[in-house]
Parts: C-alpha cells; structure tokens; sequence
C-alpha cells in the first residue's frame, strides 16, 4: 500500500492521466457515433482541456481516428505536462451514447422529457421566429443571452450585441466576480498570485488540491515540496487543503474578513508593514488604518472562532517572509454578503507586506503589448481583433444597471441570478426569453425551485450543451454543441509574467450533426437576419486576423499548441529585471535599485493602489473604506451549510461523464461526531437537511473534520434530470438547498446558508 503522507502526496498529485478501453465505451447502438470516421487527424494532437474552465493545454493522442488518451501539453511547463482526472476523463465525454448530436425540440410539456430531433435549419428557424418575435413585440432587452466566460463566449455575447440585447451574463456572480471586483476597485485590474515561489502561504478556503486548476495547484505544491513553504489554512472543514496545510484554523463560515482586518491590524500597529512601499504606491492609507484600528485579534476571536494568538504571530511571520509571502485571495468567492470587503482586506495585508511584482507575491498579467514595451522590440506577436462595423448599441439599461451599488459588475458578467427577479417580477423590467450556452443554472445557480419558475414563465428558452443538462430539460430547444475535441477555436491569451499564447484543435472527426458554438451562434445570427455583422468565413479565417496574416507564426502556434514568448518579468524583483534587460538589447533602462519600480503604474483614478476608494464611495456610499459587517448567514438553531468543489468532478457539469460517474457517483454529508450524536445521527444514516428554501436528503458522513455548527457538502450531485441517467437523483442538490440572495456591490449570488438536520 503507498503511504499517503504529505510529501508522498505532493509529488503524486495533479499527476493524473488516463485511458480507457474504447471497446467498453463504445456501445453499438448509437449510429452517429459507430459511423465516425476513422481516419486519424494526426497522432499527437496539441490542444486546450474544457471539462472545467481552467482550460488546460493538453496533447491528445489519436489512433485509427479515435482519440485514446489525454495528457498535458509539454510546451506548457507550469502545468507540467499533466492534466487532472478530469481532464484525463474527455474521450469519456466524447464517446458518451448519451451526448446529444442533433438539435432537439420539445414536444411535449417543458420537461416533461418528450424530443423531436430535427435539422439545423428548423433549429435555426426556430430561433429567428421565436427571437425576432419577442424583440418586435418587446424590445431585444427582453431576451437575456448568459454563457460560462471564456473559449466561446465572445461569439455568443457578439451575437446578442448584434441582435441588441444588453442583458449578457456570465458565472461571474456564481464564482470569481467578488475577488476582481475587489481588486478592479483596488488596483484598476486583475491581479495572478506567484504561488509556486512563495515562502509563506496564507489559504482562506482556496481548495486548490480538489478545486483543481492545474498550473496554480502545480504552483502550491511545488511551493510545499521544493521550497519548503509554510502553508496556513482557514477553512471550516478539514479539506485536502487542510490535510496539507501546516496549521488548519476551522474558520466560522463567512467571517474570513475579521482574520483579515486583524491580521492588517497586527501589521499596522506592530509597524511590521513595508513603509516605503506604502508610500510610494499607495492611497487612502490612513482611512484605512484608523478603520482597523478596533480591529484587533481578540476582537476576531470572538467573531472567528481563530485564538488572538495565533492571528498575532502568523501576521508576524507573514511579515517575516515578505516579500516572498502571499494572502491568497482564493477562487470562488461567494462565501458571505460581505465578499467585497472579505476580498479587498485580503488584497490590503499583501499591500501591506508589498509583494505586489515580487516573486512569491502578487502581479499583474504582462500580456504581448506590455511585455514588447518594456523589451524594446516585438518579442511577442500581438492579437488582432477582426473589426466589425455598424454594431447596434443597446437603447435599454440593462436589468442589473439600475441599481448603481453594481456600477462594477457589469463588465465582470453581471449580476446572473438578476435574471430571475426580472422574469418573475419584472424587476426592473420583464425578461420573456433565455438564450444559454455552456451553463447550468439549475444545478449551479441559488434557489432551483425559483429558476424552475423563471423558466417556465419564459416565452422561449434555448441551450447550447453537450447533454440535456438540468437545465436543458427544460429548453423548448437544444443546440447540440461539440465537444472540446471536436473543434476549432481563436488563439487564446494564456500570459503570465510574460506572454504566451494557445489554441484548441480539433482532434477527431465531428461525431453526429453537432456543432462548434462559434458555428451555430453566426448561423443563427444569419438566421435572424444580421449577417452583416459577421464579416468572416470560418475559424480558419479568424485565426489568421489575429495573426494579422501571419501564416508562419499561426503554423508555430499550431504545431506546438502553446506558445511562451520571453522570460517571467516582474517589476520589482531585481534578479528577474537583470536576466530582462540581458536578454533585450533596447530594454527599458532600470531604476538605481536595478528594477523597474518606476513603471509600475495602476489603472485606477489615481493610478495609485487605492486602499481606500472615493470611486467606490461613490456609487456604494459607507463602502469607500474596507469595514468589518455582520452577514448573518443563518439562525441560532440552524447548522450552516456550505459547499465545495471534488477532485473528480467539475460544477454541475461531469456527473453524467462514464468514467467520472463511475469514480464517484453521489455526496454524503459531513457532519461532526458531537453535532451528529446530539441529533442521534450515525455514520452511513439517511438524513434530511432543510433550509428556508428546500429540503434534501443523503446520508451523513460523520467526521471531526468539519466544525460542530457546519455541514458540507461536494456540490453539482442531486440532478433531478431523469435524462441525465447516470447522475439523476444521486444525492444532494445544493442549488435546491440556497435561498435566492445577492451580496452587496459585488452581486454575488450567496452559496451559504442555514439548515436543519434531522435522521430519516
Ligand atoms: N476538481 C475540480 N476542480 C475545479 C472545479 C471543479 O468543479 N472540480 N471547478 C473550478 C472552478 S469553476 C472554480 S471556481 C475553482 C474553485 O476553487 P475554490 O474556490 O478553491 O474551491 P471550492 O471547493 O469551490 O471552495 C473552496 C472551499 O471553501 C470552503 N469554505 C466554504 N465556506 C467558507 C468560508 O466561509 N470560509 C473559508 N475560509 N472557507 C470556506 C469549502 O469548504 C471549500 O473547501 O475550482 C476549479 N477547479
Ligand atoms: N451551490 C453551489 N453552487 C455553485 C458552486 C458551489 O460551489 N456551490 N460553484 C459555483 C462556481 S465556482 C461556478 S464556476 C459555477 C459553474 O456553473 P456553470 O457556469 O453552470 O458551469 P458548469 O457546471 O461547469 O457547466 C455548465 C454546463 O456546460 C456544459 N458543457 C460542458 N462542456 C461544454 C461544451 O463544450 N459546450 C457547451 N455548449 N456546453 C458544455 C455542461 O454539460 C454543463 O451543463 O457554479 C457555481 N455554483
Ligand atoms: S484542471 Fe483538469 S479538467 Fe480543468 S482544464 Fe485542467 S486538466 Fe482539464
Ligand atoms: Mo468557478
């Protein structure tokens, strides 16, 4: 047996691939998939991952046209060549008999589970009479288009542009939006965390070895492993995180945001800050230092549940490592009503340590026209963007822009769950159509029974998938999309410290009549009658306009699949600027201290690190300094319920996948020894949890890994979808579990809530 310690773990993880037999994953029943083609479309083919969004380069092999087996793309060194079990799991997905591969039109009632296949052209014609309809009767602004971000997502917002709907959404306010808020308002931009060369790691519930994404997971345990760095953890259950952690504190869920004004309390008044770094790059310090001054760690205790004590020494030690140390921010940021401050108090103590362009710090993105700039020359080609003329600009305000505190959402995907207020109560005006492609609010948004109704009160709803998600099952049409591996896609921006691009390739032939979304979204926009707002032919021709023309460099790009240009570059870090300025003969000269300090410049109204904000004042009155507030997540006799995500599944997307639905099939509940015994509950019972919203049952997974006042959950299990046969009513749904509620100025749709526990 392999001994599963610490060090055995973080050599071994992430270091994932698989095959498969394709005899056992091919049933004969299905023609379309028994008819594809068998000849090869190369033996090794370079490509990008989807089956989660972190979008990983990968290589996929391809034998008698059939594509046996994923790894990761060796060019790509961050994400060393690995792909997780997901990802290792796409042929899966690929192969699977109960893909949809041709458009589906309802026939019976909605969801009902009643299809007709039909063609392309009756999809399409569907579309048009259906779309055109509602924007002749109501304006465009009644048909909402939301997509996951990312890949194909700019041709499917491009077409609700063309068609002049300003309602656009994408997960944003279900995932990241909160923490790029939170840093927009605070240094005009996104910032990347340099996880891999960090001394000293403070995690807030960042599950980053289950909610895998491959570089930064690679990153943190090369951090662990080979650097020797300290992790600390907060987290209310004992994660994998946590098992590898140095120190786990069992957090309260939702009040992360005290530890962190207490831990920048601690760095203040111990004077443990890096002084000339505030000073030179930052404003509204004293605003934010008087605010944190009640702030102190046994004020966080009592909030927290975290000993003053060690809140103390672990801003002492934070400090200690710096610049070399990072808070990270975390991923999905939808723990509390109070994300925005949650987000921006973690974002100050890493000014305060002034990691900011510091190796192991945070920093921001050097895409090809900032990296070329500094070089002096073209080190980096630069993307174009096909122009195109004459777009429509929207005549109405979209549905979440008339409330100002959500100036900043929406160009961060909107505020998504605003959909259902609009349609069910025409606040601020009524939705009467839903166009989606890649997302699954029924599984993945608050509140299932509400999005339930919202769908059914739509006058149409159309989705673009791979299956009939939950969703789906209830759209009057599905356009079938192709997998990953079957398309084309643009050349992406994967830049870090310095710039790199990559490209999907289709890998096999098109299995059935499905589509690459791009396709279907300018057909449909012919369909509709906007064509011209489609200046171009195929991918083939998109790809060469970014490339302005350059068929040598797309050739390079596409034979390696992933392309890294220069060396890692950041600002302040004197060892990185020097190897910069050897390598380019025209560099930027450096600073007297040897880096480029000088350069760095924020996008903010005072292009300044803005830690405390007039901007946000403004239009969120109270909220310019960073403040502790209570959430209030549930009642005194409620346990919380909170969620996360599992190595071998991805949202609420994988869990009708064979492979994948073989390794894990449904989710017990977590729930501590003590808690568990008060309510008479044994390991393995069926139990019953129900919040203001819904009730759900599975069974209880008793372990002293989770605090006494919290159940956890892995979500995307539970779909109540009989078409998605292997995953229907298997366990828990979240979603069904989540009153409907939005946190302030960020929007974020709220994944925590109070529940009752009871034994079936
Ligand atoms: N295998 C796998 N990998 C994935 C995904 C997947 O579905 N499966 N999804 C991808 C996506 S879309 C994302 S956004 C990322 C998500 O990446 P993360 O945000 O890192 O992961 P999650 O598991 O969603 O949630 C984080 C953790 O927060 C804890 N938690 C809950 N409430 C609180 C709280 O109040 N405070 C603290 N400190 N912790 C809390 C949960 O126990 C959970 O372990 O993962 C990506 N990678
Ligand atoms: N309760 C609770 N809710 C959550 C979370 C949580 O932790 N707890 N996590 C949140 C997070 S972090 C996120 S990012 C969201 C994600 O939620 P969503 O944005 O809804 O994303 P997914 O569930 O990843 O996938 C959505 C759909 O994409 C389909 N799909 C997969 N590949 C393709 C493709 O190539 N083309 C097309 N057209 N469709 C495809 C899948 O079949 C699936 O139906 O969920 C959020 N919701
Ligand atoms: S993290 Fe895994 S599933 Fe997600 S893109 Fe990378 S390899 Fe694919
Ligand atoms: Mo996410």
């Amino acid at each position: 047996m392999i001994k599963l310690d610490r060090r055995n773990f973080l050599k071994g993880a992430g270091a994932g691939s698989a095959t498969c037999a394709l005899a056992t994953m091919l049933p004969g029943s299905l023609a379309a998939l028994e008819n594809a083609p068998l000849q090869g479309v190369g033996k090794e083919v370079a490509s990008i991952c989807e089956m989660c969004s972190t979008r990983c380069p990968i290589s996929a092999r391809v034998v008698d046209g059939k594509n046996v087996f994923i790894t990761g793309n060796k060019e790509a060194k961050s994400f060393g060549g690995k792909v997780c079990a997901r990802g290792g799991a796409g042929h899966s997905l690929l192969y699977d008999p109960q893909r949809i591969v041709n458009p589906l039109k309802r026939v019976g009632e909605r969801g009902e589970g009643k299809w007709a296949e039909i063609s392309w052209d009756e999809a399409y014609e569907m579309m048009a009479t259906n779309l055109n309809r509602i924007k002749r009767e109501h304006g465009p602004e009644a048909v909402a288009f939301s997509s996951k971000k990312g890949s194909l997502s700019g041709h499917f917002f491009h077409l609700a542009k063309a068609f002049g709907s300003p309602n656009t959404f994408t997960h944003g306010s279900l995932c990241p939006g909160a923490y790029v808020i939170a840093a927009k308002s605070m240094f005009g931009t996104k910032l990347k965390r340099d996880l891999g060369n960090s001394k000293y790691i403070i995690n807030f519930g960042h599950n980053i070895y289950e909610g895998i994404n491959m570089s930064e997971t690679r990153g943190m345990m090369k951090a662990q492993s080979e650097r020797g760095a300290k992790l600390v953890v907060f987290e209310p259950r004992f994660s994998v995180v946590a098992d590898k952690a140095d120190e786990w504190h069992a957090v309260r869920p939702g009040t992360d945001v005290a530890v962190a004004l207490a831990l920048c309390h601690v760095l203040i008044t111990d004077k443990l800050y890096d002084q000339s770094f505030v000073e030179r790059y930052v404003v509204g310090f004293d605003a934010f230092a008087a605010e944190v001054k009640a702030y102190t760690p046994e004020w966080a205790e009592g909030i927290t549940d975290v000993k003053a004590k060690d809140i103390r020494r672990i801003a002492h030690e934070l400090s200690a490592a710096a610049p070399h140390a990072v808070v990270d921010f975390g991923h999905r940021a939808t723990f509390t009503t109070e994300e925005f401050d949650m987000r921006r108090a973690i974002f100050a103590a890493n000014v305060l340590i002034g990691n900011i362009e510091r190796k192991g710090g945070l920093y921001l993105g050097k895409k090809a026209k900032t990296y070329n700039k500094f070089a002096g020359e073209t080190v980096a080609p630069k993307l174009a963007k096909p122009g195109v003329e004459g777009m429509p600009k929207p005549t109405a305000k979209r549905i979440d822009q008339m409330d100002k505190q959500y100036t900043m959402v929406w160009k961060n995907g909107g505020v998504y769950q605003s959909i259902l207020a609009a349609t069910l109560e025409a606040k601020p005006y009524q939705l009467r159509g839903w166009v989606m492609s890649r997302t699954n609010p029924m599984q993945t948004m608050t509140d299932r029974a509400k999005v339930l109704e919202a769908l059914k009160k739509m006058e149409f709803v159309a989705v673009c998938d791979v299956y009939i998600s939950e969703t789906a099952a209830y759209a009057d049409l599905i356009l079938p999309e192709s997998t990953y591996l079957e398309r084309d896609e643009e050349i992406a921006d994967k830049s870090g410290k310095n710039p790199a691009y990559y490209l999907r390739q289709r890998v096999v032939e098109t299995i059935g009549n499905t589509k690459p979304s791009w396709q279907i979204f300018k057909e449909v926009g012919d369909a509709l009658g906007l064509s011209k707002f489609y200046p171009w032919e195929n991918m083939e021709t998109l790809q060469l306009a970014q490339m302005k023309r350059d068929d040598k460099a797309l050739r390079h790009i596409r034979e390696k699949g992933y392309v890294s240009y220069g060396k890692p570059l950041m600002l302040r870090e004197p060892s990185m600027v020097s190897k910069f300025i050897d390598t380019y003969a025209n560099a930027r000269t450096a600073d007297d201290d040897g880096t480029y300090a000088s350069a760095l410049k924020f996008k903010t109204p005072s292009g300044k690190i803005e830690l405390s904000s007039a901007a946000v004042e403004a239009f969120a009155p109270g909220r310019g300094v960073i403040r502790y507030r209570d959430a209030q997540l549930k009642r005194a006799d409620e346990l919380y319920f909170i969620q996360g995500k599992v190595a071998v599944h991805t949202n609420g997307a994988t869990h009708n996948v064979p492979m994948l639905a073989n390794l894990m099939a449904d989710n017990a509940v977590w729930i501590h020894p003590l808690t568990a015994g008060r309510l008479g509950i044994s390991h393995g019972d069926a139990i019953r949890l129900t919040s203001s919203v819904g009730s759900e049952t599975s069974y209880a997974m008793v372990t002293p890994g989770i605090r006494q006042d919290t159940v956890f959950a892995y979500m995307g299990f539970g779909s109540k979808n009989k078409e998605l046969v292997r995953a229907s009513g298997k366990g828990l749904h979240c979603g069904n579990l989540l009153p409907d509620r939005t946190a302030p100025v960020v929007g974020m749709n709220l994944h925590t809530t109070g529940v009752k526990v009871e034994k079936v």
